[in-house]
């Protein structure tokens, strides 16, 4: 028998990793009781701090996101993780990868890890990162770390509805900055430089520094560059320490609240859209109903033949 909607809410709440799971599969699904859920659980949201950790394959996301949640599992705050690959099918190597690097913390109650798979959203895949935070939110994780390797638009979607985005660079991938994607380097709020122990190092902070003193400082924070050897557990407290030190910046700026009014509209919209979708395109006949449209296109009916 299927439990009911508010009891599961109230599990969600309480922080049941078996409800917090049940709630994400229901998200990625599009299943309707996720929306009743999330209904039931916002007014408990707005308390977490969302992270969001970006950058190439392989600049040691993972590793870090691990060091920082152990770091604030270590001051007594409830982590939650979101690991996201676009690339990856369910079975994928990297989530593999993600699972066994994260085994530490197993049995801990205190943290609570996803790797979320993310072929076919309809309706956007930053959306369903969204909507997994809200859970873990409302779940009382304080720390909602958030990794996603920045290579489309999706993703830097993702990384926006952070309160605060950190871009991984790491030396030896040529000519990095030149590389990066212009959007990242804009939406970055903190940067840092993994692999520090590897030749480059230097040279990969100074084209970091030339690059960033022409980008205009927001609200009167200029991006600092952290240098982190992941592996090896280096400089991530100074990173959690410029995290906090960012996170109170913009908490007396207001620049957060902006920031959050931005993401709902945006949030709102994307609503509307995937209603709209499956309203036209849902249930029985959608596929027949979408080639039926599509072949408009050759009929002088349609509504861009008729010129304007
Ligand atoms: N030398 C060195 N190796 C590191 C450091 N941090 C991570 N690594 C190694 O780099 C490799 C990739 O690390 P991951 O944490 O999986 O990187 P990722 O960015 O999460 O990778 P994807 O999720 O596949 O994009 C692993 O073998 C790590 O052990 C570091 O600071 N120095
Ligand atoms: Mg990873």
């Amino acid at each position: 028998m299927p439990q009911p909607i508010e009891n599961w809410a109230e599990r969600v709440c309480a922080g049941d990793v078996l409800a917090i799971s049940r709630a994400i599969t229901a998200i990625e699904n599009h299943q309707s009781e996720a929306e009743d859920l999330l209904r039931l659980i916002f007014p408990r949201t707005g308390k977490a701090y969302l992270t969001g950790l970006t950058g190439a394959p392989g600049t040691g996301k993972s590793t870090l996101v691990d060091r920082l949640a152990t770091y604030y599992r270590g001051q007594q705050e409830q982590v939650g993780v979101i690991a996201v690959d676009p690339t990856s099918p369910y079975s994928g190597g990297a989530i593999l990868g993600d699972r066994i690097r994260m085994q530490g913390h197993a049995g801990d109650a205190g943290m609570f890890i996803r790797s979320m798979a993310t072929r076919g959203f309809l309706g956007g895949l930053a959306r369903a990162t969204a909507e997994v935070a809200l859970l873990l939110d409302a779940a009382g994780k304080q720390q909602v770390l958030i990794e996603t390797v920045g290579v489309g638009q999706d993703e830097v979607d993702i990384v926006r509805l952070a309160d605060c985005v950190v871009v991984m660079l790491v030396p030896g991938l040529g000519d990095d900055i030149q590389n990066m994607k212009a959007g990242l380097m804009e939406i970055g709020d903190i940067f840092v430089l993994n692999k520090s122990d590897r030749e480059g190092a230097d040279r990969l902070e100074q084209q970091l520094h030339a690059m960033l003193s022409l980008v205009m400082p927001r609200d009167g924070w200029h991006p600092p560059v952290v240098r982190t050897v992941a592996s090896e557990n280096k400089g991530i407290d100074t990173l959690a320490l410029t995290i906090a030190k960012f996170s109170k910046h913009f908490e007396s700026s207001g620049q957060r609240q902006r920031k959050h009014v931005e993401h709902w509209k945006l949030r709102l919209i994307e609503l509307l859209e995937s209603r709209l979708l499956r309203r036209v395109l849902g249930g029985a006949g959608g596929e027949a109903r979408l080639a039926e449209l599509a072949r408009w296109r050759f009929s002088s009916g349609a509504p861009w033949a008729r010129g304007g």
